[in-house]
């Protein structure tokens, strides 16, 4: 009796989500689920999910194809009014789309509100487009001649999406490639299918046509599936670089459309001008911010000697009261790491920085296990002092709550540590000084750079992505994402009533 209800209370406890393909939430082809747990507390489900497959990867691709030349000809106002509408959704829905995040995922309660408005924010900027879109004229160089440039939508994209933003990132793929015409296939950030399907599902609300958007939910099968199937013609991925890079030789096999987001190992240099309580506040909020586990993370200060030890005693003392736990609570500053493999890589590289790069330990360095932290995947904030340039820990890209302090003496030393890593994606500077400033900002090599402002908190309406090992060149957000999502075409239309050879006959001046 006991063991009866006690399974009917797990039944009904337990909430099962579908896949979204051609209108239609449905299982996967397979029947198989998994489970989504809360990294703050995983004897907590927060739902059952559908683990796709080939099969759904087709079936949601066959979708997307059905509806889009219907799509590809609303026109573009029509597109962003429906989008609109899905801002309006998302704001109606943010608190509830905020606590269900920090659930999935574990990032404290204003920072989820923050990933969710960041996604609001990226539906009107970007539905906006839907009334430019702009291409151009140009002359031709015949007479009678008429030469310009349009946007076209590439066709059917494929958006494979992190869990670090579970709703900001989805929207900076989908709503672009929406308001350009196009129809998706999403596959969801496995550790955080919840935050993707609430978007989906508000894309439902809004109105946007049955096979425009599609979910898959999964891993890496469906993901490849996506990847390899011969009628998408666009992939967009944020992630890791291994698996970016597979991406890119697979699409560079197929010639497909890529663009990637990668890691990064940003760094903040803080000079010995800086206003150095500004600078620490700064280095707690990029370093520990979402628990580190952002692409933009500060995971390198480097300081001037000048003020190391000064800057060093503020920070630690700052970071050893930092609380952490359960994003839930309103007290919390500091959530847990996403998931058991995540936790198990960051104490590797703690381990990593103290016996192998030999840097010192300044605080923190343990998973914590007392009482309700035993039940998630919780890392003390930690801190690394006398890093050096070459180190593991200075150079690979660690992805929790773990920065390094290293010290400099000169700008232009300063500067090529800040370069001195594979990834290129945020950088920073802490100066009072106009000529450091704009020295710094010239000569950093990144896709992002703050002055007087941590490596995080990009805004939506400018261009987001990095140089060297983070990107292959595009970048999301801003007008610039437009040009990930559409091609050119250049029209000419000549009203001369005769045969004009361009380049070759001769123009009377
Ligand atoms: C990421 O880290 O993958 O700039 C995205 C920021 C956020 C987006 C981060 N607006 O920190």
């Amino acid at each position: 009796m006991a063991k009866a209800k006690e399974a009917k209370i797990r039944k009904t406890a337990v909430k099962t989500y579908h896949n979204y393909i051609g209108g239609e939430w449905v299982k996967s082809a397979s029947g198989e689920w998994f489970n989504n747990l809360n990294p703050a507390d995983t004897t907590d489900i927060v739902g059952r999910f559908p683990v796709s497959n080939e099969e759904d990867v087709n079936r949601a691709v066959e979708a997307a194809k059905s509806a889009a030349t219907k799509w590809r000809r609303t026109p573009a106002p029509k597109r962003a009014e429906l989008l609109f509408t899905l801002g309006e959704i998302l704001r109606e829905n943010k608190e509830d789309f905020t606590r269900q995040m920090t659930r999935e995922m574990g990032k404290v309660l204003k920072e989820a509100g923050g990933d969710v408005q960041e996604a609001i924010d990226c539906t009107y900027y970007t539905a906006g487009e839907g009334r430019r879109l702009h291409g151009f004229t140009t002359p031709a160089e015949m007479p009678n001649k008429f030469a310009m440039c349009v946007r076209q939508p590439v066709g059917i994209c494929g958006l494979i999406t992190p869990f670090n933003f579970p709703m900001a990132i989805p929207s900076w793929k989908l709503i672009p490639a929406l308001v350009c015409g196009n129809t998706v296939v999403i596959k969801s950030g496995e550790d955080v299918p919840l935050s993707t399907i609430n978007l989906v599902k508000a894309c439902e609300k809004a109105g946007i046509p049955k096979g425009v958007v599609n979910i898959v939910n999964g891993f890496g099968e469906a993901g490849a599936s996506l990847v390899g199937h011969k009628d998408v013609r666009l992939i967009s991925f944020t992630g890791s670089t291994d698996t970016g890079r597979i991406i890119a030789e697979q699409c560079a096999r197929d010639n497909k459309i890529v663009s990637l987001e990668m890691g990064g190992k940003n760094a903040i240099i803080v000079m010995d001008d800086a206003d150095i309580d500004n600078a620490v506040e700064g280095s707690l909020w990029g370093a520990f911010g979402t628990s580190g586990q952002r692409c933009t993370a500060s995971s390198r200060l480097v300081v001037h000697k000048k003020i190391y030890k000064k800057f060093c005693d503020k920070l630690v003392e700052k970071v050893k009261q930092l609380r952490v736990g359960n994003g839930l609570d309103p007290k919390t500053e500091v959530g847990p790491v996403i998931n058991e493999a995540a936790m198990e890589k960051i104490l590797g590289y703690i381990h990593i920085g103290k016996n192998q790069d030999k840097a010192t330990l300044a605080c923190g360095g343990n998973r914590l296990t007392k009482g309700d932290y035993a039940k998630g995947y919780f890392i003390e904030p930690t801190v690394f002092t006398n890093v050096k340039p070459g180190m593991r820990i200075e150079q690979e890209e660690i992805f929790g709550p773990v920065t390094s302090v290293v010290p400099f003496a000169t700008l232009d030393e300063a500067i090529d540590i800040v370069n001195g890593v594979k990834y290129g994606l945020s950088s920073a500077i802490y100066t009072q000084d106009v000529n450091n400033a704009f020295h710094a900002m010239q000569e950093l090599y990144t896709g992002i750079c703050y002055v007087n402002s941590a490596t995080i908190g990009a805004e939506v309406h400018l261009p987001f992505g990095g140089t060297k090992g983070t990107g292959n060149g595009h970048r999301e957000a801003g007008t610039q994402v437009l040009d990930i999502f559409s091609e050119w075409k250049a029209l000419y239309i000549d009203y001369s009533g005769k045969l004009q050879k361009a380049q070759i006959d001769a123009v009377e001046i």
